[in-house]
């Protein structure tokens, strides 16, 4: 059984995924996986989509190099998909949403334009990560959180800080059983 949580940070590009994962990490020992990252560096990929500008995942390889770094617990996994970490996996899903006016300028500052800004937006606007989050997990595990500000970033850590802590009691209730 593991003494830590792993926690799904997901969520349209955008939205605020890395900077919830950054500071939740800081502020509770948590390791922060930047899925992007990994997909990268242990090139879990089948190549580059020029269209849509993003990495082709293996996601057999993703989902192997991820295995033994999550049985442990205590992981931070940030990534816009969700629903290929298995449910045992996964303790607490976080869906960051975002005004999508907001995330416009968020996105074209990040240089996104085209069809990948659209469908960016379009995936924003339609709550696609939230869908995808309800239907791939216990309704009870998966939790929205809005980040148009920074005081909202806060809330929510310390929210999902306040979660953590419970999930440590529950567990050491259920052991003393
Ligand atoms: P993601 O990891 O979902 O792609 P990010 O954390 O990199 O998103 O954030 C994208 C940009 O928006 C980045 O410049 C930081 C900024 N940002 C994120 N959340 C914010 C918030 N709640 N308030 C203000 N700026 C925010």
């Amino acid at each position: 059984m593991r003494s830590n949580p792993n926690i799904v940070v997901t969520g349209t590009p955008g939205v605020g995924k890395t900077t919830h994962a950054e500071l939740l990490a800081r502020n509770t020992g948590l390791k922060h996986l930047s899925i992007n990252d990994i997909v990268k560096t242990e090139k879990c990929h089948e190549g580059w989509d020029d269209e849509l500008e993003t990495w082709i995942v293996d996601e057999d390889k993703l989902l192997d190099t991820l295995e033994d770094l999550v049985a442990p617990g205590g992981q931070i996994l940030d990534w816009h998909a969700c629903d290929l970490f298995p449910v045992r996996w996964v303790d607490l899903v976080v869906v960051v949403r975002c005004d999508s006016t907001i995330l416009y300028d968020r996105l074209t500052a990040r240089g996104y334009k085209g069809k990948k800004l659209e469908e960016n937006m379009d995936a924003e606007i339609m709550q696609v990560l939230l869908e995808e989050a309800r239907e791939s997990y216990e309704k009870e595990i998966v939790v929205e959180l809005r980040s148009d500000t920074a005081e909202e970033v806060e809330g929510n850590v310390e929210r999902i800080e306040a979660w953590i802590t419970q999930w440590k009691k529950d567990r050491e209730d259920e052991e003393k059983k």
